[in-house]
């Protein structure tokens, strides 16, 4: 599966390989979403089918969902597990601290409630998602589509009233048409350059009337496991 690859898909691709092996029989498993991701689902149909290996899969998109039942994974609902043994997914940025921007696939909310409901949730991500600072990339917040804009604007101001929205920062829509989401949300991008207070952030913006859920994943991440180009991996 890993022969002629890039080194930035060798990377992902070994970091969730690596991360199948915390899988176990009977485990119900989250599934996140993005290319990553979706490496770690063709792991775990390998697994499934060359070693009988027993899982339920809760997916966190419909793409992984798909991708999920194409390579043989039993796909359940979250309400049907009720819990989860362990998630595995993937990020845009992860700190120091194991805090994450994620949702830049457009899947935050049903990856931040499928994370939130596991006991474990590991992070697999190539090493050029490591970062001092939160917020190079940016902050998806995702929102109703009812009043999009006016929610936009109140966001807007009151992160300004906050100092938190220096110059360099801006906050916009995905480009120039609405992303939406599986739930047929809007998703709006926080371009901060950096987060200082990522805990406060998240707290102040989803406080919001409009605004669903955001893209900052704090205390949810117990363990990341990061893949190199040369094909080296590391948890930590
Ligand atoms: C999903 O995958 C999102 O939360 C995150 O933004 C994205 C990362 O995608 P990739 O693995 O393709 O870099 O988990």
């Amino acid at each position: 599966m890993s022969s002629d690859l890039s080194p930035i898909d060798k990377a992902k691709f070994v970091a969730a390989k690596r991360a199948a092996q915390f899988v176990e029989d009977g485990m119900r498993v989250g599934l996140g979403t993005g290319s990553t991701a979706a490496w770690l689902v063709r792991c775990l149909g390998e697994m499934v089918r060359d070693d009988g290996l027993k899982i339920r899969g809760v997916p966190t998109s419909s793409r992984t969902a798909q991708l999920a039942r194409d390579v043989g994974i039993e796909v359940i609902s979250l309400d049907e597990a009720k819990w989860l043994d362990i998630t595995i997914d993937g990020a845009d940025e992860f700190d120091g601290e194991l805090n994450l921007i994620k949702g830049g696939g457009g899947a935050l909310l049903q990856e931040k409630i499928v994370a939130t409901a596991s006991d474990q949730m590991i992070v697999i991500a190539d090493i050029g998602k490591e970062v001092e600072h939160l917020g190079a990339f940016p902050l998806p917040i995702e929102v109703i589509p009812f009043g999009w804009q006016t929610t936009q604007a109140l966001v807007e101001e009151t992160l300004i009233s906050m100092d938190v929205l220096g110059r360099s920062s801006t906050l916009r829509m995905n480009g120039d048409r609405p992303f939406h989401t599986d739930e047929g949300n809007y998703i709006l991008d926080l371009h901060l350059n950096r987060i200082g207070n990522p805990r406060q952030l998240s707290l102040v913006v989803n406080q919001m009337p409009g605004v669903v859920e955001n893209g900052l994943f704090i205390d949810i991440c117990d363990t990341v496991v990061i893949g190199y180009g040369d094909g080296r991996v590391e948890v930590r």
